[in-house]
């Protein structure tokens, strides 16, 4: 496939001032009429009207009413040569929706209609110059059988709608703002809404509803609070309203994405809108708050201010992502705040930014490090698709959050409105964005800072100190040096802001002040790290402090530091940061687990299980931050700082490391168990969860250990859940163990949930990530392969192959990459078969082998055929060779 290139971005010829469309639904044979009044853009010298059309049957074309002059085609590109100012194009096709398996452009699930756009997908709907810097104002009409699709939505406001003749019925739909076609969005379908009234901050009253399927209704209650309170908290933090008389939601099983930011109609995977505490754990409900409140968020960052190109992504996702992030941090430390005061905010968001820091190690570091690492804004790119990466949200949201430690709270507010102020109505640039932010904050010159959105790869930064004794001085020396990445070799310093503290020898912070300054000041403060390398001189300390950097994870960098063991353990024990607390824990827990990686017959060091103890016995400490430390770093990170790395050996290492953890410490994690047995009546609550969260990793370890008191505590807890978070983490403490009781479990659960397609997920993932802790047990794959035939398992439904497929892929590394190669002949099979009919989502599960040079040579001389396999594979779709083919670069 082509390579798109940034450079190459030039606007339009031609633009289009509105579109009306009109869509006569049928599941096979949908005739859309779309009629553009399509006007020369006074920036463009001259050149045709560019439309787009993919996978379409073309039945009719006009301009003004005629036949075309002239006109061109190249494969999805179709060129019409015009005069004058302003023409009305009118384009029909049919399409076929049943047999769209794509999930891109309008398709089926269960008997009704439903779109995704993004990035590309309108092109499958009708002819259009489907790019985001094409804004044009839509009138929707959409006709369908009534008794099928009782429910006929669209963007904006519903203006008309009747009967038709032959059981069929109409609706009319405006949307008042201008739009790119990618925010597009039609649903006929057999739904029911939950509906809500509210007033927005200016007084208008508007209508929300959240539409599912009819049995689903008492499972909407949580992402309606959801929106609420985002909308509460846009209007609050930015003083952003919505803009529209009334906001849908709506469920589908069938969705490629988690969900959609369609203007006013959002569209959402089930798994990010259904929650009861009888099928929904205390992170799916945390993840629905988040996805819906991110969707609700895009309505000003990408809805009003649009990206020019999809080079731009990072501009509303990366902004979007942070933005989700500060109220997900709002809203948990609203709630623990009332039980806990000051502290238990603290404690909140530092667990919250904790989770966010975890996603950014476990999925962004190893692309930064892999074959598709790109800056946060790519250059280049053969299929977009692929670039809905967790460089672009994850860090492209880490460079947002600097912004905001560099400018303030107050200055980054100012930012955004001048933002706004600025580019509403626009599809503008990543430039645009930060201009914005320098020119509300006195000029603050941000060119530097602009490095972060053209270098890719992670950054390390280097720390070493040194003491005076006699004059009281640390001398702390920062360098900087990010390492070359595919097609970028030579990389320059960046604007890092290293938040730092000093702790004293008693394990209180002591006042910073900087040589020259006159007086100490705050014991957190940022340097700004901006050099290839910096010295910084702190005087007036009484004794040899220990250095606390990237407080908070002030900077989405690799922190190398010199620590001992008792360093790390001091850490563990005093770092006022609960970030970096938990993060000695975690450095800690990798030095112990790549060595016993490395050397099978060693043992977990005892001053490790020993700081380990100290932290899971301190009851002051929230069970949600306890949680957090004690969670050993996941397979995945730990698998990317090995090199050569043997997933197998770092398998039998973690084995090892867990049923030491859980045997030397039984008698603390069964008091943990004591102390956090279940709450009578589930609440979704930041205490109660991380109270939940304690007590399944206390029955993880004793599990893993063979504990029997352990798995009979699971056994109980698992029988006598009132809600998923404790029925699941009971279950699956016993199916990652050795216990003869896993299999009952398993199968008592599924007969429990047999109906219910998004726990049957879970059941899914959590034996295609199982690890073999009974070394008789047959290998996953086995399984894997078995429920590939399950009743329940679909190929076309991108949930069932994350679960099963993604699981096993990403998830179970010490299962997947099984010595025989057994699992990476599946891996190809599975490939191929997704391809040929979804190749958004066959590419995300060929991006799971895109590391595979990190991997042993025995490994990797598994690996490489299956790759050739695959890209040689009939049909292979773009998607797929774009991964595979710089894969094996
Ligand atoms: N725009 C695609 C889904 C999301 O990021 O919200
Ligand atoms: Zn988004």
């Amino acid at each position: 496939a082509p390579t798109i290139r940034r450079a190459d971005y030039r606007p339009l010829p031609w633009t289009v001032e509105t579109v009306d469309l009109h869509f006569s639904l049928d599941a096979e044979a949908t005739v859309v009429t779309n009629r553009m009044l399509c006007v020369r853009n006074p920036d463009v010298e001259g050149g045709p009207i560019r439309l787009w059309g993919e996978a379409l049957e073309r039945l009719a074309l006009t301009v003004d009413g005629q036949p075309p002059a002239s006109l061109r085609e190249d494969g999805t590109l179709l060129e019409i040569d015009a005069r004058g100012e302003r023409v009305v194009v009118e384009v029909r096709t049919r399409i076929n929706p049943r047999a769209n398996t794509t999930l891109s452009g309008l398709y089926r699930s269960n008997g009704g209609f439903f779109t995704q756009c993004e990035a590309e997908g309108f092109r499958r709907i009708t002819c259009f110059p489907d790019r985001p810097d094409v804004m044009a104002r839509f009138t929707v009409t959409l006709e369908a059988d009534r008794a099928a699709c009782p429910v006929l939505l669209s963007n904006g406001n519903l203006v008309e709608q009747g009967e038709l003749p032959g059981g069929r019925h109409y609706a009319k739909w405006e949307d008042p703002f201008p739009k790119p076609s990618y925010l597009f969005a039609l649903v006929a379908a057999r739904l029911v809404a939950l509906e809500r009234r509210v007033r927005t901050m200016s007084g208008r009253e508007v209508l929300l509803q959240v539409w599912v399927e009819e049995g689903n209704l008492d499972r909407c209650a949580h992402a309606m609070d959801s929106l609420v309170h985002a909308m509460r908290w846009d209007e609050e933090t930015f003083g952003l309203e919505l803009d529209l008389d009334r906001f849908m939601i709506v469920a589908v099983a069938d969705f490629n994405m988690g969900a959609m930011e369609n203007k006013g109609l959002n569209i959402f995977n089930t798994k990010f809108v259904l929650a009861k505490p009888d099928t929904a754990t205390d992170l799916d409900y945390e993840n629905i708050e988040s996805v819906v409140a991110h969707e609700y968020f895009h309505n000003w960052t990408g809805n009003r201010v649009t990206c020019r190109d999809w080079f731009q992504l990072t501009l509303k996702e990366g902004l979007t992502v942070f933005r989700d992030q500060q109220f997900s941090a709002d809203m948990l430390a609203r709630v623990a705040s009332e039980a806990a005061g000051p502290e238990g905010a603290a404690s909140a968001r530092a667990v919250k930014r904790i989770d966010d820091v975890r996603v950014l190690r476990a999925a962004q570091f190893p692309e930064d490090a892999g074959p598709m690492a790109h800056p946060i804004r790519p250059d280049r790119y053969q299929e977009i698709n692929n670039f809905y990466t967790a460089t672009v949200y994850e860090k492209g949201a880490e460079v947002i959050r600097m912004l905001h430690t560099l400018l303030g709270q107050e200055g980054f507010r100012n930012g955004m409105d001048l933002y706004f102020s600025y580019h509403d109505g626009q599809a503008v640039t990543c430039d645009d964005f930060v201009e914005a932010m320098s020119e509300a904050n006195n000029g603050f010159d941000l060119d530097p800072f602009m490095r972060w959105y053209g270098q890719a790869g992670t950054p390390r930064v280097k720390a070493s100190g040194a003491w005076d004794a006699a004059a009281g001085r640390y001398t702390l020396t920062l360098t900087q040096d990010t390492p070359p990445t595919p097609g970028q070799a030579l990389k320059l310093p960046l604007v890092i802001p290293v938040a730092l503290g000093l702790i004293g020898p008693d394990g209180r912070d002591r006042p910073l002040r900087l040589e020259g300054e006159g007086q100490a000041g705050a014991t957190t403060r940022v340097l700004r790290l901006t050099e290839a390398e910096q010295t910084f001189r702190f005087v007036g300390l009484d004794a040899e402090p220990v250095p606390s950097l990237l407080r908070g994870f002030s900077a989405p960098v690799i922190l190398e530091l010199d620590e001992d063991d008792a360093r790390l353990a001091f850490r563990m024990a005093h770092d006022a940061d609960p970030c970096n607390r938990w993060d000695a824990a975690q450095r800690y827990a990798e030095r112990v687990v790549l060595a016993l990686a490395a050397d099978p017959a060693g043992e977990v060091a005892p001053g490790f299980v020993e700081a380990f103890c100290i932290l899971l016995g301190d009851d002051r400490l929230d069970p949600a931050f306890r949680a957090q430390a004690l969670a050993l770093p996941g397979e995945g990170y730990l698998l990317e700082r090995m090199s050569a790395a043997d997933p197998a050996a770092l398998r039998s290492a973690l084995m090892k490391a867990m049923r030491t953890l859980g045997r030397a410490l039984a008698a603390s994690w069964l008091a943990v168990l004591e102390t956090m047995a279940p709450a009578p009546v589930y609440r979704y609550h930041p205490g109660d969860a991380g109270r939940r969260a304690l007590a399944n990793l206390a029955l993880r370890y004793l599990a893993a250990a063979g504990d029997e008191r352990g798995l009979a505590c699971a056994q109980v807890r698992f029988e006598g859940a009132t809600n998923m978070s404790e029925r699941f983490g009971a279950l699956a403490a016993l199916v990652q163990s050795a216990s003869p009781a896993r299999g009952t479990a398993l199968a008592a659960f599924h007969a429990r949930y047999r109906d219910d397609a998004l726990v049957l997920d879970k059941w899914f993932a959590l034996q295609a990530g199982a690890w073999r802790w009974d070394a008789t047990a047959a290998p996953t794959l086995e399984r894997v392969r078995s429920l590939l035939d399950d009743p329940a398992f679909s190929l076309a439904n991108p949930n069932k192959v994350y679960a099963l497929l993604g699981t096993f892929f990403r998830a179970n590394p010490g299962e997947f990459h099984a010595a025989d190669g057994s699992g990476h002949a599946f891996w190809a099979e599975q490939v191929i078969a997704l391809d040929a009919k979804n190749p958004q989502v066959a590419a995300r599960m060929a991006r799971t082998l895109e590391n595979w040079r990190h991997l042993t040579a025995a490994l990797q001389a598994s690996i490489r055929p299956q790759l050739e396999r695959v890209l040689a594979s009939e049909g292979c779709s773009p998607d797929v060779a774009e991964v595979i083919g710089k894969a094996l670069e």
